[in-house]
């Protein structure tokens, strides 16, 4: 029977597959019978981003049209997106349909998603927690937009020759990018270089200009974000850096073709490549260009929109709460000063007090590596109206600060926005504090921190301006999309609300001592692992049992982080099965998935040793397969998703008070993963939450850390009396796993005897003794389930709509706006 039907907005599979085959017919030029995997992919994602485009503008229509909204902008050099096509069909609530319609078309779905080539526009953890608030604030109906760089090159893409790593480009708009739309209309300037000098305006007044050397023009490209199960649409804006039209006249007039073409080059550069280093803050030019022109775009972007509207420029507040994620954005408070002084011409005492109202920000981390401080030549050259800015910014604060701490002189040498020991720097992180009027920490123990170190002075200069918020996951994506399993077990037992009211997983409480629940559970936990387990074989030809416990440790390779000590482990036990080959050990699989940054030289060592031993223990045949030892190649988004539904145990173990948060950990025990972890990050909670009965602790607490390290910590006697650890490090340096090469791994053991800054010697004998618990426990598989259980069942409060929420109310102060559509 023939039914009226939309092509462009029908959710039903008649809809869908006419929506599919007119995609493929006008944008892919094919017929169904000659269309590739691509073609399909292409067309299906077409098809789907109609339907999200008929809620986005709808959604921005209404958002402008009312004066009183005040939109959220986050602002983030990375958001780590990954594949769009299987999260828009969650959230539309289409998955099934589409399945179907694909599938009766006459095609693969699961070859049809797996198509999809990652953006990977981010390098980990504060990449991917913007893209999980970007869900939230959809879902919660949040007026938002995300705003940050289109890279035409993501992260790297990771392969493994010969037990090391090597970094391939990734070319992930080879294909196309369907989901993206480009704006050129919506193009704005951006400049750099020159100098600034002294002029007078009609009415006499001194002012001063920006007279730059180059401009550079920034393309919008937007990205629908929906929201699950809500009508309402938000966008994500990157931005494409390209030249000018005209850049190459004056180049041209003097007939140098080769500088116009170099110049137009040096403009595409800017948005071509992710940094890939997290963590560690390396001084170059590029990174302070690409800085300065997301924020610079973003700013007069939001701006536009907002004298567009009526609005005054002293009200900019009003209309927008922009939300820097940590300091990579945080030229931004300067840029907002500088179009509020030098383009809307407001007085100096105006544009400031609306830009303190305008910005929060968050800080993503402790290390002391990763902060950032540009040098001023490097910035002055480059920026030199955002410098005289910066300069005024800081004696006016300054003078406040004298007033407060009259007596202090080096409170105001600390507060400086630059920094004056040596050579001098402008101080981000500084700059981020002073231009905003809310400071946040991403878990309760990293803004405790935060409060009583690194950001000390600022909580003596502003107590009330901090706040915590603990970070959070969509649960949408990490269990509806990537776990249908357990999703189905879950909504079969407490209905089909949770995903969006995460708390309600409570419900499940009961259910953790129900044998019937308990081996529904344990099915789905195994079929996942079955799933992961032929991924593996396929490649990279390793035949993991899946009955075996799946111990995963899966992020960034970093030596905060201590894959070595899961290392240490594992030769440990290697260890004890040679000195006695029937000793009862309860197998194990242990999976390693995480990229190293290319310079770090440590990490990549790491990631050898990893494999190494990987080669020595899954070859060996007093082993009898009772331990392997896996080396994913390649972590991202798509194969995260395959790994959090099929752990058993979470390796959560870096040494205390160096992880900010940790969302890795958040995912794994949504997924009834029960952790193995020290009190370091969201750890702290998660336990709090799961019972302490449900989370396997071990090591020293932060402050034991630093009790430690201040009475001479001498990892060489820990070293000398501890036998298992002894035996182990010199096995690692006998040439047995380097083919005779001693030295190979010296570096590391080196590191560790001569040193070790992570404490992973003094974590040793608790570690061990801990994985010895963990392992009994295992052989109880009934509680093993009994916990595991508990652990999804409270998990509730790790949503990231609980986070956006904490934002929301205690930061941005803005309430969802319930749009309706029929
Ligand atoms: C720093 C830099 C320095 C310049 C080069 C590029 C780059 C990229 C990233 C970073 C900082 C990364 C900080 C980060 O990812 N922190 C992580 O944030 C997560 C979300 O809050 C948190 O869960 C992790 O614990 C924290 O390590």
């Amino acid at each position: 029977k023939m039914k009226m039907c939309n092509i462009r907005t029908g959710l039903d599979k008649a809809c869908l597959k006419e929506a599919i085959i007119d995609h493929l017919f006008y944008k892919q030029g094919c017929e169904p019978e000659g269309a590739s995997i691509n073609d399909v992919y292409l067309a299906v994602s077409y098809a789907l981003r109609d339907r999200l485009l008929h809620h986005g503008l709808k959604t921005f229509d209404a958002v402008l049209e009312d004066e009183d909204i005040r939109l959220v902008s986050y602002l983030s050099a990375e958001f780590l997106m990954g594949p769009q096509l299987g999260a828009n069909l969650i959230d539309l609530n289409i998955f099934d349909e589409m399945r179907q319609a694909v599938t009766e078309l006459g095609f693969d779905f699961k070859l049809v998603l797996e198509q999809e080539e990652e953006p990977g526009l981010g390098n980990g953890g504060l990449g991917r927690l913007a893209s999980c608030y970007m869900d939230s604030l959809a879902s919660l109906e949040i007026p938002a937009i995300g705003y940050g760089i289109r890279y035409e090159f993501g992260i790297f893409d990771q392969e493994i020759k010969d037990g090391w790593q090597v970094e391939i480009t990734d070319k992930w708009l080879r294909y196309g990018n369907p989901w993206e739309i480009a704006r050129p209309e919506s193009s704005v300037n951006v400049y750099f270089g020159g100098y600034t000098e002294q002029y007078s305006n009609e009415i006499g007044k001194v002012l001063r200009r920006w007279v730059p050397s180059y401009v550079v023009k920034g393309i919008p490209y937007d990205t629908s974000e929906m929201g699950y199960k809500v009508a309402s649409c938000n966008f994500l804006r990157l931005w494409k850096s390209e030249a000018i039209e005209s850049f190459d006249f004056s180049s041209f007039n003097h007939g140098d073709y080769y500088k116009a073409v170099m110049d137009k080059i040096e403009s595409e550069n800017i948005s071509k490549i992710l940094y890939p280093n997290d963590e560690l803050y390396v001084g170059k030019q590029l990174r302070l260009k690409q800085q300065y022109f997301f924020s610079s775009c973003s700013l007069q972007d939001m701006m536009r929109m907002h004298l567009e509207n009526q609005g005054k420029p002293q009200d900019f507040h009003k209309k927008w709460a922009i939300q820097l994620n940590d300091t990579h954005p945080a030229i931004s408070v300067a840029e907002l000063m500088r179009i509020l002084l030098d383009e809307c011409k407001l007085d100096w005492k105006t544009a400031w007090e609306t830009t303190q109202q305008t910005f929060s920000y968050t800080n993503h981390t402790l290390l002391p590596e990763a902060l950032e401080k540009w040098p001023l030549d490097l910035f002055k050259a480059l920026l030199p109206r955002l410098l005289e800015i910066i300069y005024e910014i800081n004696y006016r604060f300054l003078e406040e600060v004298k007033r407060r701490f009259p007596e202090d002189n080096n409170i105001l040498s600390r507060l400086s926005l630059i920094e004056e020991t040596g050579s001098s720097y402008v101080r981000m992180a500084n700059l981020a504090c002073v231009g905003s009027y809310a400071i946040n920490g991403v878990a309760s123990l990293h803004t405790e921190l935060l409060k009583k170190n690194i950001l000390n002075d600022w909580v003596s200069m502003y107590p009330d301006k901090f706040y915590n918020i603990t970070n959070g996951i969509t649960p949408r994506r990490f269990v509806v999309l990537s776990n249908p399993g357990l999703s189905k077990l879950i909504t079969k037992n407490i209905g089909d609300t949770w995903p969006q009211y995460l708390n309600e997983l409570k419900k499940l409480e009961p259910f953790a001592y129900d044998a019937n629940f308990k081996e529904q559970f344990r099915q789905v936990k195994i079929e996942n692992k079955r799933i992961l387990s032929s991924v593996i074989k396929d490649r990279i030809g390793i035949v993991v049992n899946p009955s075996s416990m799946f111990d995963v440790q899966v992020k960034r390779i970093h030596e905060y982080k201590r894959q070595h000590l899961n290392v240490l482990h594992i030769l440990t036990l290697y260890l004890r099965i040679k000195s006695n080959p029937d000793i009862e050990i309860q197998p194990r699989t242990f999976i390693f998935w995480g990229k190293a940054a290319p310079g770090y030289f440590m990490a990549k060592l790491l990631i050898k040793l990893i494999n190494s031993v990987g080669n020595l223990v899954n070859n060996d045949f007093d082993v009898r397969d009772r331990i392997k030892v896996v080396f994913f190649p390649d972590f991202n988004v798509k194969n995260a998703q395959l790994i959090y539904p099929a752990a058993d145990l979470s390796e959560q173990i870096s040494t205390s008070g160096k992880e900010a948060s940790g969302t890795g950990n958040m995912k794994f025990a949504l997924n009834g993963a029960l952790t193995i972890g020290t009190l370091d990050g969201a750890n702290i909670e998660i336990r709090e939450e799961v019972g302490y009965e449900n989370f396997f602790l071990f090591g020293l607490t932060a402050s034991q850390v630093i009790e430690v390290k201040q009475n001479n910590y001498d990892p060489r006697f820990i070293y000398e009396n501890n036998m298992e650890l002894n035996a182990v490090i010199k096995f690692i340096n006998s040439g047995i796993l380097s083919n005779g090469d001693r030295n190979l791994f010296k570096p590391i053991t080196d590191n560790l005897l001569y040193g070790d800054p992570y404490l992973l010697l003094a974590d040793y004998p608790l570690y061990i003794s801990c994985q010895d618990i963990v392992a009994e426990t295992w052989k109880d598989k009934d509680k093993w389930n009994t916990m595991a259980v508990l652990n999804v069942a409270r998990m509730g409060k790790f949503s990231s709509d609980r986070s956006i929420n904490d934002y929301c109310e205690n930061i941005w102060k803005v309430k969802p706006f319930k749009l309706k559509i029929e």
